[in-house]
């Protein structure tokens, strides 16, 4: 395993070779936009809460208007947000790779209002309203402390998975191929505490995948991974990208 910042020749050469190129990222990759990151202390309000303990069904159950108030905080931080290098470097990699598989464990857009497209959305989007009752996509009066749902009466709840709750059968299934499929696997910053997100990288592995991890602080994990890029998302992807392009 080799931590370093500057990229190896190696993983440029493996990249360059590569059919398929399979990215997992997380939160850290719009910590450079502004975005706090799931686990980064929560201000203001919010500072009492911990994000996995609003970010489930029986929460939302107990005060609906309490996690609509963090969700709508939430959004308004991302709507104010800006895709950073590190996204636009994601977008230009694909135009570099013969195919390259986005997985995002975030919920925010930024992967796409930087240009990715067919990103697949582990954990759903902050912007889509769905129905609780049955989850299906809706749009309800958000003037409203809990929206309702306009088809059966009961409340809306915002479009992104909770923890309890299963990944969409279709992201799940894509990633689980993609994982298995690729010739190399960054996991970009991501604290790989969340399953089965971070089991995504044992099916890479198990398939002959390089593995690298690009991550200012190394993670659980890092000793599993062929190369661990010790740096900022926004700084190593634009010069992994520049190395490519050379
Ligand atoms: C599931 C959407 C099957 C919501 C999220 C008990 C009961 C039920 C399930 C479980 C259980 N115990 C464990 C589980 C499984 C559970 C789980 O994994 N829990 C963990 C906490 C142990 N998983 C689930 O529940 C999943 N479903 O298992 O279904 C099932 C069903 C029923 C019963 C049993 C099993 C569903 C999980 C989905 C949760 N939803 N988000 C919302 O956003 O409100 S997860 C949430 O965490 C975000 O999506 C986030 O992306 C994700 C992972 O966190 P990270 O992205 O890694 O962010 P984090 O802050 O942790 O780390 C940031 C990293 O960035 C750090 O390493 C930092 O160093 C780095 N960084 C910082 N700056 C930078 C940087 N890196 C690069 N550049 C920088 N500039």
């Amino acid at each position: 395993m080799t931590a370093t910042c500057d990229i190896p020749d190696v993983l440029v050469n493996a990249l360059r070779d590569a059919r398929h190129v399979c990215i997992l990222t997380g939160a850290g990759v719009s910590a450079e936009s502004g975005v706090p990151t799931f686990r980064d202390a929560q201000e203001g309000l919010w500072a009492q809460y911990e994000p996995q303990d609003l970010a489930t069904p029986e929460a939302f159950l107990a005060d609906p208007a309490l996690i609509w108030r963090w969700y709508r905080w939430r959004r308004q931080i991302v709507a104010d947000a800006k895709p950073n290098p590190g996204h636009y470097a994601i977008a230009r990699l694909a135009e570099l790779i013969p195919r390259l598989t986005l997985i995002t464990q975030n919920v925010d857009n930024l992967h796409q209002r930087a240009g990715s497209t067919d990103v697949i959305e582990f954990h759903g989007n902050l912007f889509e309203d769905r129905c609780f009752a049955d989850g299906t996509l809706a749009a309800g009066d958000d003037s409203l402390d809990v929206p309702m749902c306009p088809d059966c009466g009961g409340k809306l709840r915002p479009g992104v998975v909770w923890f309890g709750e299963v990944i969409p059968e279709a992201a799940l299934n894509e990633s689980c191929a993609a994982a298995s499929d690729c010739d190399v696997f960054l996991s970009v910053g991501t604290s790989s505490l969340v399953y089965p997100a971070a089991g995504l990288a044992d099916l890479a592995r198990d398939n002959g995948a390089t593995l690298v991890e690009i991550n200012p602080n190394s993670t659980m994990n890092a000793a599993d991974f062929d190369f661990a890029l010790a740096g900022k998302s926004g700084v190593v992807l634009p010069e992994l990208v520049a190395s490519l392009a050379l």
